[in-house]
């Protein structure tokens, strides 16, 4: 919804990439823009304020909270759009999403005007600019000129080569320990030109906070958490100092609240396997790497079982166009079968050993990932709920069949969870797979409520 009621200018409101059929959008797209108009007249205790655009992203995506953090020091109302960072995934290469982003990729930007955009610069120059009055963009032409150049400095050499660091050391990229040293080793020459810089400068333009401090700070948030540990931190105190600072203004908390520093660099480690039987497979005897999905080369199982009567796409059309709760639900177990399908709880074996909460989550992503090879016989969600330390991952989900191995097994992730079958006609469990699904409400583990934090929906 691009609507926000608002009491308290400035909200970013988040919402799943489920929209309305594109037919639809057009024609309200003009309707809003009409009522905005009328409704910006302020009501003496109520403000009906409408979302500028929307921000398709991940809210701990640094490319994304760069803009974020632009739109609330300009109090810039923007709906955050929770879209995969991943160019492969189903809603990224929509139609629908490539119009509005050729490449798949996050962030994108759509105004409520109807207006797109893509490239986070000029997402972030061009939110920036709403504001007349804006101090973001500095003084001078050579101001302006020297933020665009810090930006694309953050965005092209040290952001790729730093996530060329963490992202296999975090398991979302193959991990080859020769080739992520060399990584480490060049993105840290390329931070080196922050702790030069701002060895002799406040802040990397003039005399106050510009675009060029948010969007930098932005993009070391996941740097910081998984990479440039304490060792690190104290051979560059310049630019730790200047990070501290970005990240404890209020615009920035309000969209990061506790940003995280790694105690040391994170260590790679292997996905959780037992040594299988089947001595045939490793033929290459690979170094450590994971290949990131495998195509089924034979039949799948469950292909024998032949066409149940409820069809699954017909249900991940519903799931997706629908409201959850009130129609999509209420759907599903008028045409659930249990004959033709079975109900899973699907938990993550090692809670207790999960740390970020944005780490679980792209835990969750890279066993979706691997269970590609099944997706015409499965569907599910799964979440991770808590916070920082404090976190746990579960999920349910529906498998052609009565047992969980034919669907779960194409992956090798399975071993890190625990599958407990779910019994359709118990209220308990129904809710169980509701709540899982809609993905809206807590748990509560051991007594403590732990709030949804984010998800994926296997579809
Ligand atoms: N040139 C783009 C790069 C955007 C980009 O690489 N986004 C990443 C997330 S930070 C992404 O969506 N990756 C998904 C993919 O490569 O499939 C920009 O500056 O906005």
């Amino acid at each position: 919804m691009f609507f926000v009621w608002s009491c308290d200018p400035g909200n970013i409101s988040s919402s799943e990439h489920r929209s309305r059929p594109a037919s639809t959008k057009f024609l309200l797209a003009p309707l809003l823009s009409l009522l905005s108009f009328f409704f910006s007249l302020h009501l003496p205790h109520f403000t009906f304020k409408m979302a500028f655009g929307k921000l398709y992203g991940l809210p701990d995506n640094g490319r994304t909270i760069s803009v974020l953090v632009a739109a609330k020091h300009n109090d810039l109302d923007l709906e955050l759009v929770n879209t995969q960072a991943n160019s492969t995934a189903e809603f990224n290469s929509s139609a629908e999403y490539l119009k509005i982003n050729p490449t798949g990729k996050i962030p994108a930007f759509e105004g409520a005007n109807g207006f797109t955009l893509s490239e986070v610069i000029a997402i972030a120059v061009y939110v920036t600019s709403q504001n007349e009055k804006t101090t973001l963009l500095g003084k001078t032409k050579q101001d302006y000129a020297s933020i665009l150049r810090w930006l694309s400095f953050a965005n092209t050499e040290v952001l790729p080569k730093l996530a060329a660091w963490y992202r296999p050391l975090m398991g979302l990229d193959a991990y080859n320990k020769k080739t992520t040293d060399e990584a480490a080793k060049t993105a840290l020459k390329a931070l080196g030109a922050f702790e030069t810089h701002l060895t002799a400068n406040t802040y990397l333009v003039g005399e106050r906070i510009t675009l060029a401090d948010i969007f930098a700070a932005s993009l070391l948030t996941r740097p910081f958490a998984t990479v440039l540990d304490k060792t690190w931190r104290e051979a560059n105190p310049a630019t730790t100092r200047w990070y501290n600072t970005i990240i404890n203004q209020d615009s920035f908390k309000a969209v990061v609240p506790s940003p995280q520093f790694a105690e040391e660099v994170i260590k790679y480690v292997a996905p959780k396997k037992e040594p299988k039987p089947k001595a045939a497979a490793p033929a290459a005897a690979a170094p450590a790497e994971a290949p990131a999905a495998e195509a089924p080369k034979a039949k799948h199982p469950l292909e024998a079982l032949g066409k149940p009567t409820l069809i699954l796409d017909d249900w991940k059309r519903k799931f997706s166009n629908e409201d959850i709760r009130t129609v999509a639900m209420p759907w599903f177990w008028e045409h659930f079968k249990a004959d033709e399908y079975s109900l899973w709880k699907v938990n993550y074996k090692y809670n207790n050993e999960l740390k970020l909460t944005f780490m679980a989550n792209n835990l969750i992503g890279g066993f979706q990932t691997r269970l590609e090879a099944s997706r015409k016989y499965l569907f599910g969600a799964q979440s991770v709920y808590g916070e920082n330390y404090n976190c746990v991952v579960y999920g349910a989900f529906m498998t052609r069949g009565q047992e969980w191995e034919p669907a779960f097994t194409v992956g090798p992730d399975y071993e890190g969870y625990e599958f407990t079958k779910l019994d359709p006609s118990n209220e308990a469990d129904r809710k169980l797979v509701e709540d899982m699904w809609a993905q809206d409400v807590p748990v509560t583990v051991n007594g403590e409520v732990k709030e949804w934090t984010d998800g994926h929906v296997f579809k």
